[in-house]
């Protein structure tokens, strides 16, 4: 494996990416999971690769939407679990959330490959194994549809990292409140969901575990006026609001390279 230099101008974005050439090779990410980065990667550029003010507001409503649930349930995938195994883990016990792995590219094999890999960086009990709890919800076409009846299927809200359309907005239709973290403002689920994070996984897993950690005395009344008054829709327009101005500073700035 070629060595990363820290002074590298993109080191970052290279870690991130053999974390997830490595979560391939081990057999948990897919190779759909690789391109579906690369598409993350790009608007993450027009992000400027960090947090924004907007991304912190959707990260406090999502915070205080799983201190107030009762079933909380995260949702992991192969990308996520390559990506912030640890970051899963430590929001499940902060939150009390159940961890269950549900795969859009569904095979036993990477199943349990990714529940050793989440037990291994601390989970303590990963859902979404066992056929006997399996429930298959009739609205979803992929292999998603197929959950745990202890986790997605009785949860009241969820987060769905990376995640594709139609489960999103099958759980909201089954009156679940959705939590995705998609750096795609333009996506079917960050449109679906209640609260869309319009960052990378990377930094958004973080940021929701510091978020609960610190609101987690705050009297339910406030926790509820977080989750009340956020409006998805005009956070992905400013979101992408925010993209389309970097694009036109980056353009001036670059202004010499197109002469
Ligand atoms: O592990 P599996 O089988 O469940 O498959 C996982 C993938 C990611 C392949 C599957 O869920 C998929 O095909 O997803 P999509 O429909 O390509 O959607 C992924 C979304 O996540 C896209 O909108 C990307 O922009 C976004 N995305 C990719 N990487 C990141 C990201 N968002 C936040 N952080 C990232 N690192």
């Amino acid at each position: 494996m070629d060595e990363i230099f820290p002074n590298h101008p993109r080191a970052e974005s290279l870690r991130i990416r053999k974390k997830l050439t490595e979560g391939m090779r081990a057999g948990m990410v897919v190779p759909e999971g690789l391109t579906a980065h690369g598409r993350g990667e790009a608007f993450d550029y027009l992000l400027g690769e960090r947090t924004t003010e907007l991304a912190r507001e959707a990260a406090e409503a999502a915070s205080a939407a799983l201190l107030l649930a009762s079933h909380p349930v995260i949702s992991v995938n192969g990308n996520t679990a390559a990506l912030v195994p640890k970051e899963v883990a430590e929001l499940a016990e902060v939150t009390g959330a159940g961890v269950e792995v549900n795969l859009f590219h569904r095979s036993r094999e990477r199943e349990l490959l990714i529940a050793e890999h989440l037990k291994k960086h601390g989970c303590r009990e990963v859902l979404g194994l066992e056929e006997e709890n399996a429930v298959r919800i009739a609205e979803i076409q992929s292999e998603r549809r197929r959950v745990d009846r202890r986790g997605i299927f009785s949860a009241d809200v969820v987060l769905v990292p990376l995640e594709d359309g139609d489960r999103t907005e099958a759980l909201q239709r089954m009156g679940k409140l959705v939590i995705a973290v998609d750096l795609n403002p333009l996506s079917r689920t960050a449109r679906a969901a209640r609260i869309t994070i319009v960052d990378n996984v990377v930094r958004a897993l973080p940021l929701l575990v510091e978020g609960c950690r610190r609101m987690r005395g705050m009297p339910r009344e406030v926790l509820r006026g977080k989750v009340e008054t956020f409006d998805n829709e005009r956070n992905l327009r400013e979101s992408l609001r925010l993209m389309c101005g970097r694009l036109r500073e980056l353009f001036d700035s670059g202004e010499h390279l197109f002469k």
